[in-house]
């Protein structure tokens, strides 16, 4: 039997809107769909397997079939509170991870979910516009259960839940993590959102490598990641005592 199937999810879900597919091309797109569509607050879209499940800035998000929970959670968040959504997701997360007894759970700016120092999870926030208007926001959520990494490029920097526990049934994952999310989108906008996702960071102070990414340029920065700002903005100490705003971008530990 699988873990994950229309049956199984409908007699755990209840009334709460979800679609289920074996396959689609991103749960994100579907989602999108369903936003404009003026689907409820906490609907969600859940897949198998994605043809073309994406990272940000276009990057591709590996996952197996049968490996990995792969969901799209709808918010409308008040405009003012679209940059927590990214923070609510990967928090909700490394609770979910927590309370099922994990080790080392922690977010590495901008929003990986990792244990020790390897990514278990990847958060994919989109802003859907109309015009000038915010329809909402789409809350990307990828969790490596049982992805075998031995013979892929990313051996060395991904995990999965596997590697950690003997054994994780997707939809019981799923219940923990939707739990966790509701709570914390009914708190977009408030500090406790910040403080929470703060306190899990676990690059602060850690001599850092950061790709920063504007529109049109990419930039190299060595130095300690000194802090972040409760708009999500990392604070760069180079070795020449300046300080540096990073908005966008990637880090690797120095
Ligand atoms: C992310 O992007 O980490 C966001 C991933 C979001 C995936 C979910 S799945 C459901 C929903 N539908 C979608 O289409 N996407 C979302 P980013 O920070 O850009 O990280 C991408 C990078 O992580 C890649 O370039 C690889 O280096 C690495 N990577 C790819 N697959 C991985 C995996 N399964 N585990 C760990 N690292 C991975």
């Amino acid at each position: 039997m699988t873990d994950l199937s229309t049956e199984r999810l409908a007699s755990a879900l209840g009334t709460r809107r979800h679609e289920f597919y074996a396959e689609i091309t991103s749960t994100n797109d579907r989602a999108q769909v369903l936003l404009n569509e003026n689907a409820p607050n906490g609907t969600v879209i859940i897949a198998d397997s994605q043809t073309r499940g994406r990272g940000r800035l276009g990057r591709v998000w590996l996952s197996p079939a049968g490996s990995s929970l792969m969901l799209s959670y709808l918010l409308r968040p008040p405009v003012t509170s679209i940059g927590h959504v990214g923070m609510i997701g990967a928090l909700a997360v490394a609770e979910t991870l927590d309370a099922m007894g994990i080790k080392e759970v922690g977010i590495k700016w901008p929003n990986d979910v990792q244990i020790g120092k390897r990514k278990v999870c990847g958060v994919l926030p989109e802003v859907v516009w109309q015009g000038d208007q915010l329809i909402g926001v789409i809350l990307g959520i990828g969790i490596n259960v049982r992805v075998d990494f031995t013979t892929s490029a990313l051996a060395e920097t991904a995990i999965s839940l596997s590697n950690v526990i003997p054994q994780v049934d997707r939809l019981d994952l799923l219940l923990q993590l939707l739990h966790k999310l509701d709570i914390w989108s009914a708190a977009a906008g408030s500090t406790d959102v910040f403080a929470a996702w703060h306190s899990r960071l676990n690059m602060l102070n850690a001599p850092v490598n950061v790709v920063s990414i504007t529109a049109n340029t990419q930039e190299m920065l060595s130095g300690v990641a000194q802090e972040v700002t409760p708009e999500g903005a990392l604070m760069i100490r180079t070795p020449d005592g300046g300080v540096h705003r990073v908005i966008a971008g990637d880090i690797a530990l120095g």
